[in-house]
């Protein structure tokens, strides 16, 4: 099935899987980078599954490789990577993009193997990020943790030019724009509008992995604040919450599962009515025509990370709403929020600030949506995926042509 779609599996043993994966990329990386050192935990034997299961990744690669190839390595799976390549193809064209944030220098030194991982990353040609911020934050770390220092983000890394830029991901507007319009999620659309408990109520919906980085028990916080402060909306509003399940095996992910179905049974006892459930809760992960169909019904779009790296539930939201009104609420901490301004924008951590953009985006005239979602919906209509993908290997031939 691998080989139908071009795809060679890299085996690992279970042991090693989980050390690499749950263990150095997850418990270790994932928290730092998203500037949770609460959350970190640094392990000897992690770090080494983690080399090793680079090498295997570079094994499989060289393997497949062959002259002339570019090869595009993704994420903080892969830190090593690019260099180890380029130990055994000094020659070939190697591009790297970290779909999370990169931290400041102060976070990043905190890291006992920083050293390595900058190393390994400057392997490649190209250094892709969502956002200029952490196109500054990687310069900086290179400049002070390995001394190579940069003129607009072009370097030289054993003597060899490379090239470090911000390519903010979009979507495939297309397909979400079209799904929305699909007979079977109008039905789904409408059919939401008249479950029970949802007559009269204005949809609020929130949709993310279970990850301590998306601010969940702060959105239901705020959401309970919005309840006490305007009690006008009670009966008259429910949040839709959707968790996926998420790395369960890592300590951290299961104590805020238990966090989120407490705060969930607190709001609803402490505010429903007969006939009225202040948060519809999901905790599983739904298929694509029913995740269509509640972003299309939904009058409202919650995207309140506390960090994350783009997010694109927000732009599919908007795909979703082509041409048309429902109002979206971006948390700042978002590389999104840097190409969604006409967005309401807030600081996550800020109660009262989401609590007023919750009653903003309720009451918020459908004329002032249809305003501000324009220009975000044609600028995303343009800047999709695909558009992405090709600006960042033109980018990668053009460094080529530069080495020359
Ligand atoms: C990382 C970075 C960056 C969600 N629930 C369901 C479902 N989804 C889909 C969404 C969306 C995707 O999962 C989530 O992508 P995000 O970008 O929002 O967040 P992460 O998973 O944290 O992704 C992030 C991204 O990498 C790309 O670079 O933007 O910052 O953290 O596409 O639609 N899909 C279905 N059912 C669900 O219940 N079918």
């Amino acid at each position: 099935a691998l080989a139908e779609r071009s795809c060679a599996p890299v085996r690992l043993d279970e042991r090693d899987a989980e050390l690499y994966y749950e263990g150095f990329s997850n418990s270790a990386l994932w928290p730092l980078f998203h500037g949770f050192p609460q959350h970190t935990r640094f392990d000897e034997e992690a770090w080494e599954a983690y080399v090793r299961v680079n090498e295997r990744f570079r094994d499989a690669v060289l393997a497949l490789a062959r002259p002339g190839d570019t090869i595009w390595v993704h994420d903080y799976h892969l830190m090593l990577l690019p260099s180890l390549l380029r130990e055994a193809l000094p020659d070939a064209s190697i591009g790297f993009f970290l779909h999370i944030p990169f931290p400041d220098y102060e976070t990043f030194r905190m890291l006992p193997w920083r050293r390595e991982l900058m190393r390994g990353v400057l392997g490649a040609d190209l250094v892709g990020f969502h956002a200029y911020d952490y196109v500054r934050h990687f310069l900086s770390s290179c400049r002070r943790i390995v001394g190579v220092e940069n003129e607009s983000g072009t370097l030289f890394a054993d003597g060899r030019l490379a090239q470090v830029d911000a390519f903010p991901l979009g979507i495939d507007y297309v397909r979400y724009r079209d799904a929305a319009r699909l007979p079977a999620v109008r039905r789904l659309v409408a059919e939401l509008g008249e479950e029970k408990g949802h007559e009269g109520c204005k949809l609020m919906l929130s949709v993310e992995r279970l990850d301590y980085s998306k601010g969940i028990p702060e959105r239901l916080l705020a959401f309970d604040a919005f309840l006490d402060r305007f009690p006008e909306w009670r009966g008259r509003v429910v949040l839709v919450l959707v968790t996926v399940p998420s790395r369960e095996n890592v300590a951290s992910y299961a104590a805020l599962k238990k966090q989120v179905d407490e705060l969930v049974g607190l709001i609803n006892g402490k505010h429903s009515t007969m006939d009225w459930t202040p948060v519809d809760y999901y905790y599983r992960s739904l298929p694509f025509e029913r995740l269509i169909g509640l972003y299309a019904a939904s009058d409202v779009m919650l995207v309140t990370p506390l960090r994350d790296g783009m997010n694109l539930v927000c732009k599919e939201y908007l795909a979703c709403h082509d041409g048309g009104g429902g109002a979206l609420v971006l948390s700042e901490m978002a590389g999104a929020s840097y190409e969604l301004h006409e967005a309401l924008c807030v600081n996550p951590f800020d109660q009262e600030g989401v609590v007023d953009a919750m009653r903003r985006a309720l009451e918020m005239p459908e004329a002032e949506q249809r305003r501000r979602n324009a220009p975000m919906q044609e600028r995303l209509a343009r800047y999709t995926s695909e558009k992405w993908a090709r600006e960042f290997l033109d980018a990668a031939a053009d460094v080529k042509r530069r080495q020359a």
